[in-house]
């Protein structure tokens, strides 16, 4: 299984550092000539999983078929479709990278039993991005919380929707203590503990 690829599944709030923390493994794998791929809210969510507002030129009825929001089965869909094209980038070797808020515990275990199943236990790495609320809240880099607690944002997750936070994640950080290149190397010596690089 020596450099087979693996999904490396970040987790956590909005503003945790999910993103940073993954650009910063991204980054040092490919300096270790490591074959990665990062999916991101940032990319997947403008174009695998648009809003239906995005499709809107395609048609009311379309937008709303398959467009995706917030919504438990937004979100659930969501999931669905990144776990099965993450397990796509890993059948090609790739070690896989996903940043997404993923809130629910049913959801992040469909992709692993996805995963794992065509693969190996270890395929599926589970990184819990831990931050209070309180500190992601004070961040607030997008202003999206404020607009949350003044009701604009329904189903907004940790303030009108829960986080179900991952029972045994593979790697638990603590990212309102530690820098994301701190952070970063936890993640690196785990997948050199269990021989992925
Ligand atoms: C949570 C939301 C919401 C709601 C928009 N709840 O900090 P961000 O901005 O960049 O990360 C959040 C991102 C969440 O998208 P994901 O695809 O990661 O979510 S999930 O895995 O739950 O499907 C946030 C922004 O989009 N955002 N509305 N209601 N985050």
């Amino acid at each position: 299984n020596h450099h087979a690829g693996c999904v490396v599944w970040f987790t956590g709030l909005s503003g945790c550092g999910k993103s940073t923390v993954a650009n910063v493994v991204d980054r040092e794998l490919h300096k270790l000539g490591a074959r990665s791929f990062l999916l991101d809210g940032d990319n997947v969510r403008h174009s695998l999983n648009p809003s239906p507002a995005m499709l809107a030129s395609y048609g009311e009825t379309f937008a709303k078929r398959f467009g995706l929001g917030f919504a438990p089965e937004d979100r659930q869909e969501n999931i669905r479709r990144i776990g099965a094209v993450a397990e796509l980038f890993v059948s090609a070797g790739m070690i896989t990278l996903t940043a997404f808020v993923s809130p629910y515990r049913a959801d992040r275990n469909l992709v692993r039993s996805l995963v794992t199943s065509r693969g190996r236990a270890d395929d599926f790495i589970e990184v819990f991005v831990d931050a209070p609320l309180e500190v992601c809240e004070a961040r607030d880099p997008k202003g999206l919380y404020k607009k949350a607690r003044a009701g604009e944002i329904p189903h907004f997750t940790g303030i009108s929707d829960p986080y179900e936070a991952p029972e045994s994640p593979e790697l638990h950080l603590q990212s309102a203590e530690k820098s994301p290149e701190v952070l970063a190397a936890e993640v690196l010596a785990y997948l050199k503990k269990i021989g992925k690089i």
